[in-house]
């Protein structure tokens, strides 16, 4: 049980129901919040607070006194640049500074939209080119480096967890290398509050999935290994491809080819380790 309450932004989200009930379950006192009402019963000992990431001392409020953020709130899919401004930047960085000011660890809800770019038939580490595959996959990456400098300027611990596709079930073909179950989730998530130091690392937030992506991250450093895996759902959704050359041939799928002007295709695996 972590000593001290644990903040949960994006609580109202599909994570951040599923993570409110997990951990509720466990006897954590959960401070919940999100811009949008909570849907579910509230769990014994936690509550539920409705408030804007872009309003930095209500975060500060909320923040007292906790000794985790797990940090799920904000726009969750590709958007135009003004609209995700305000939640995953300004809003990362009053959860940064409250981060801060508690001496507390933040996980935050990278993606692999940071990474979106990267060829399918790369295998990338932890310590890979960031790609971003439009604003939203940008906000991730600069989410990630503010992680490292709050790291080391000030201490605060955090733990950018690149989550794949994290749902019920995989539902098409590139599913199958990005799928995160949500028992996977929930138990990264009790790992990483509760693992005794984690420093400023990446992991990759995918199951135990045979056609995966990602390689090396920093899991053994929250003791933490997936359970699930993507391989059972394979002659389910196998063929299901969107037949778009360019969604097809990046990690970051469709929203690779979401507004996407190119006349012809940049050379191959240019930022890769070693040549083609
Ligand atoms: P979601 O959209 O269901 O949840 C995000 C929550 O953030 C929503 O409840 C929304 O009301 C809240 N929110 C948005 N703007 C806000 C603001 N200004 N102030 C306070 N709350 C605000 O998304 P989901 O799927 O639950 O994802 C949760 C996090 O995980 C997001 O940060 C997302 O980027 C990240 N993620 C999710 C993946 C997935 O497969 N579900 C994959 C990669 C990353
Ligand atoms: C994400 O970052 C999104 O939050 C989620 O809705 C999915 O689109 C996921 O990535 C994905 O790439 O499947």
């Amino acid at each position: 049980m972590p000593p001290k309450p644990v903040l949960l932004t994006g609580a109202s989200g599909n994570l951040g129901r599923q993570l409110a009930a997990y951990l509720g379950k466990l006897g954590w006192t959960l401070r919940l919040t999100d811009i949008a009402p909570f849907p579910d019963p509230i769990p014994e000992g936690s509550s539920f607070t409705q408030a804007d990431l872009t309003d930095g001392m209500g975060v500060l409020r909320l923040a007292e006194g906790c000794g985790m953020i797990l940090h799920f709130g904000g726009i969750s899919v590709e958007r135009p640049f003004e609209e995700v401004l305000g939640p995953n930047i300004s809003g990362l960085y009053h959860i940064y500074e409250a981060a801060r000011r508690e001496g507390a660890r933040v996980l935050f809800a990278s993606s692999n939209h940071s990474i979106g770019f990267h060829e399918r038939s790369e295998k990338l580490d932890d310590d890979c080119q960031f790609m971003p595959d439009g604003y939203y996959g940008l906000s991730k990456a600069y989410g990630e480096l503010m992680g490292r400098t709050y790291w080391f300027k000030h201490g605060v611990e955090n733990v950018n967890v690149r989550i794949g596709s994290c749902f019920e079930a995989p539902t098409e073909a590139r599913a199958l290398s990005t799928w995160l179950s949500f028992a996977d989730l929930c138990r990264l998530c009790e790992r990483a509050t509760l693992a005794p130091a984690v420093g400023s690392c990446v992991i990759w937030g995918a199951s135990a999935n045979t056609r995966t992506f990602w390689g090396n991250d920093a899991r053994a450093a929250i003791d933490w290994k997936p359970l699930d895996s993507a391989d059972a759902y394979e002659n389910a959704v196998m063929g299901k491809v969107s037949g778009n050359k360019i969604t097809e041939r990046y990690q970051g799928g469709a929203y690779t080819a979401m507004d996407y002007t190119r006349k012809a295709p940049p050379p191959a695996r240019l930022f890769a380790k070693t040549p083609a």
